[in-house]
């Protein structure tokens, strides 16, 4: 993809292929053979549809960024070097039925599950069309299977734990799938909802999104042991994958909902990665100095999406097409930010901060239109 001078992290502005790293991501979805027959059965359009996803989730963040640097929006928690953990579960999701809860870093999940690339724009404007009429930069969709998260780590776990009981309940095959940072899986919510998922043995996807930090503290400072045996150590069937390889996430992720709708109980991910950035745009000089520049050389090098990029290359994809794909997708992520900044100037009005049920009188905007996506009555 085109690298951006401005907004792109150091290691990633003059990004070639290290052909030792190609034949890496290819060994590692070969080495397992459900995980590789799984990559076999995708077609080169889902392929293609993979590639775009992960343009679309880098090109998002590069919009933020470039509003962050002309003063539209004072900061922006961004995913760099993370994509892949977004798109490669989400892909691997019945996206008609399943449900899933984003934190910070999967603002892909949300295009990916059907809302408006312009939603991510408008939620940090908080304009009167944005998702929460303004109440709220995070953002979601019931009706499109994506359940606002709150900013508290580690309680979108209990939460997805609590959506799989009711699928469970009702006999649905539907998962509910969260993503948990390193940091987050420290947190009292995060065990509860584990404890909760593994007990009830719900149909719950618990990724644990290991990016090495948490703010400013390293993996090493925040806890010690494995991730791995965290949701193990609650008897959660406890997988692995390369954060940075989404056709190994992908996998992964498949298999996890396989075991979930058999009705096995929870599945839990651990996918390695790195965080590119700072945790947010404001600290990006402060993360330099977090880690070893060896490190952010060592995660630059395996850029998920040049990575993937190098893989459809080997796999006989012209040029032309990825440029193709690329082209469309810078095309529609800057539509999306150039329409929500025409409504800028369109502020809710001071009710809007009202909850049904919650604020006296209030009402909660957009409800009937988002059961209604679902075939639902209100
Ligand atoms: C309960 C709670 N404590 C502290 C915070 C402040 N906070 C927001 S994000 C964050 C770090 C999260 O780290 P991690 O879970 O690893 O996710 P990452 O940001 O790396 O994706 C902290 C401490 C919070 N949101 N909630
Ligand atoms: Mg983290």
């Amino acid at each position: 993809m085109k690298r951006y001078a401005a907004f792109d992290p150091p290691e990633y502005r003059n990004w070639r292929a290290d052909p030792a790293l190609v034949r890496a991501f290819r060994r590692r979805i070969e080495q397992e053979s459900r995980r590789a027959a799984l990559v076999k059965a995708l077609r080169s359009d889902q392929l293609l549809i993979l590639y775009r996803d992960l343009l679309l989730t880098r090109l998002q963040d590069i919009g933020l960024k470039r509003w962050v640097r002309q003063g539209v929006i004072s900061k922006a928690w961004l995913g760099v070097g993370e994509e892949a953990v977004t798109v490669g579960c989400v892909a691997a999701l019945d996206r008609r039925r399943d449900v899933v809860i984003p934190m910070i870093r999967n603002a892909g999940a949300s295009h990916m599950m059907g809302l408006p690339l312009e939603d991510c724009f408008t939620a940090y404007l908080a304009t009167a069309d944005s998702p929460s009429g303004g109440r709220d930069f995070h953002y979601g969709d019931v009706g499109r299977g994506v359940i606002q998260p709150v900013s508290h780590m580690g309680t979108s776990v209990p939460v997805a734990a609590g959506a799989a009981l009711a699928f469970r309940n009702r006999g649905e095959d539907r998962v509910a799938l969260t993503w948990t940072g390193d940091g987050a899986t420290r947190t009292a919510a995060c065990h509860e909802g584990l404890v909760f998922a593994s007990r009830l043995a719900v149909p719950a996807i618990v990724v644990i999104q290991n990016n090495q930090v948490a703010l400013g503290t390293r993996l090493d400072q925040h806890g010690a042991g494995r991730l791995v045996d965290v949701p193990a150590a609650h008897g959660i069937a406890t997988f692995t994958c390369d954060g940075n390889n989404v056709l190994d996430v992908y996998a992964a992720t498949a298999l996890a909902r396989e075991r979930c709708v058999r009705g096995n109980g929870p599945a839990a991910l651990v996918a390695d990665t790195f965080r590119m950035g700072g945790h947010a745009t404001h600290d990006e000089r402060e993360a330099r100095e977090t880690f070893a520049p060896e490190l952010f050389e060592h995660w630059g090098r395996r850029d998920p999406v040049g990575l993937f990029e190098a893989y459809l290359t080997d796999e006989g994809v012209p040029a032309a097409t990825l440029a193709e794909v690329e082209a469309d997708a810078t095309a529609a992520v800057e539509d999306a930010a150039e329409r929500a900044l025409a409504s800028r100037g369109d502020l809710p009005v001071p009710e809007h901060a009202l909850y049904e049920g919650i604020s006296e009188g209030g009402v909660l905007h957009g409800l009937a239109a988002r059961l209604a996506v679902r075939g639902g009555a209100e």
